[in-house]
């Protein structure tokens, strides 16, 4: 028995064709071009009328904190939760992250958040480890996941000192374990340092509004790390490097200035910083502006951040735009340790609406469905050794997003599935919308209804890239 969806537009970052896609079981079997011989349904067959539609890969979120323990609070998304929502925005794959911290065990950080997402996750799921405390044996404990567990990437902090933070000399160490294993090295670049200056002098002088969070987080500090990261990078032997959240017009001359170098250097931008600012939304004040804070932060819409990120992804200056999902409900958690910037946890939720807001950038004519696909499925499953996915191809598995271009819809809480009291996107009128997401060959969000099971998800051992050297 297949599955054999006809009549759409088939687009691959590649190009688009008029084609069917035939599955059998978990994967595409073919990619039949209309203009060939048609596709003939056979009684058993099950077919989807995509007329009228795309018919794309699965988006692949490689950045996402479900259940996130930041030591205060949790994110407020379950894995079942976050992910049903993932899927109903058309999202079958996310990256969520293992976070050894400072004195803590890398392993046992893997097999605790592993057991923790295993039972829960409805579409497939992988983690990168964070390193929050470099030492020999969190190296060699990372270098044996590869193998161990596939994990092929890992995550640094250039911010926060104290908690999360490594040092220049921490980041070259992992850096050459990168370059020595293949693995991909994601990097939070801010100058944290600098960055705790401005915000204990901001404190000091009563300028705790959320508008603050971004005035203390300067553009130029995110530069000057990622600079500080591909130095590193290159020098530790070319390190597979991957700036995370990049959210500034400054931050992207730097990639930018690095790849001229013949530096590794890959780097995500995510949908707050192509539509999202400082002054509208941070700025909005007590309590509102609070669901604005993030890191790093919204920029201001007077700098031309917005126009550089949605050329820098035409270009391919910007490989990826993840969500860095990672929700707090506004009162009882965003709001819970009073009203200053700076107690505010970090984080925005985002990932149901990815595919959606990268989408308005075709609408725009930013960039290209082809280049939509591929921001969102091809590249981050590329970069991030998922090499099942990300096509639409035979051999490839049958996550397949069914694209109504046509259909429209307003963001907001009362009708989004994440477990968040508050959308950052609230009253934005989308054009184009998910009608049918296949998870490996199975129906499991259709015209708005959840038809998935919880636990289905797979886990996704990965191996080092072939796309990053
Ligand atoms: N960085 C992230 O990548 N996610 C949440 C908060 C942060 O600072
Ligand atoms: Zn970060
Ligand atoms: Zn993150």
């Amino acid at each position: 028995m297949r599955t054999i969806v006809v009549n759409g537009t088939v687009i691959n970052a590649e190009g688009r064709v008029a084609a069917d896609v035939v599955i059998e079981g978990e994967r595409i079997v073919s990619v039949v071009p209309r203009s060939a011989n048609a596709v003939v349904p056979g009684p058993d067959d099950t077919v989807i009328d995509a007329t009228g539609c795309f018919v794309i890969p699965g988006g692949v979120d490689a950045h996402v904190h479900m259940q996130l323990d930041t030591g205060t609070t949790v994110s407020s998304d379950s894995f079942e939760s976050g992910t049903i929502a993932a899927a109903h925005g058309g999202t079958t794959t996310i990256i969520d992250f293992a976070e050894q911290r400072l004195g803590g065990q890398v392993l046992t950080s893997f097999e605790q958040r592993f057991a923790e997402a295993e039972s829960q996750c409805v579409i497939d799921w992988g983690l990168h480890q964070v390193l929050g405390g470099v030492d020999a044996q969190a190296l060699i404990d990372t270098r044996s996941l590869v193998e161990r567990e596939g994990v092929a990437s890992i995550k640094l902090f250039m911010a926060y000192p104290g908690r999360l933070y490594s040092d220049d000399g921490q980041i070259l160490r992992a850096l050459q374990m990168c370059a020595d294993t293949g693995m991909m090295a994601m990097v939070h670049a801010e100058n944290g340092l600098a960055i705790d200056v401005l915000i204990e002098q901001a404190v000091a002088a009563g300028n705790t509004g959320p508008e603050f969070h971004s005035l203390t987080r300067p553009p130029e500090l995110e530069a000057e790390a990622v600079h500080r990261a591909a130095v590193l990078a290159r020098v530790a032997g070319n390190a597979p490097l991957y700036i995370v959240h990049l959210s500034s017009s400054h931050a992207l001359r730097e990639v930018v200035e690095a790849r001229s170098r013949g530096t590794n250097i890959f780097a995500e931008t995510c949908p707050q910083y192509l539509h999202l600012s400082l002054e509208e939304h941070l700025g909005q004040g007590w309590p509102n502006g609070a669901g604005f804070i993030c890191s790093t932060p919204l920029r201001s819409r007077h700098d031309h951040h917005q126009a550089d990120l949605w050329e820098g992804l035409r270009i391919d200056q910007l490989a990826v735009v993840s969500t860095d999902h990672c929700p707090f409900c506004l009162r009882e958690q965003k709001l819970a340790n009073g009203e200053a910037f700076n107690v505010v946890p970090n984080g925005i939720g985002g990932v149901e609406h990815r595919m959606d807001l990268v989408y308005q950038g075709v609408v725009a004519g930013h960039i290209s469905e082809e280049r939509w696909v591929e921001v969102c499925a091809t590249a981050p499953a590329r970069l991030f050794g998922l090499g099942a996915k990300g096509v639409l191809a035979q051999g490839f598995d049958a996550d397949v997003v069914i694209y109504d271009p046509n259909a429209t819809s307003v963001i907001g809480a009362a009708t989004h599935h994440m477990n968040l009291d508050y959308s950052a996107y609230e009253g934005v009128s989308v054009q184009g919308g998910v009608r049918t997401v296949l998870s490996r060959g199975e129906v499991i969000v259709n015209n708005g209804t959840f038809l998935g099971r919880v636990g289905r998800g797979k886990y996704l051992r990965r191996d080092v890239s072939r796309h990053i050297r």
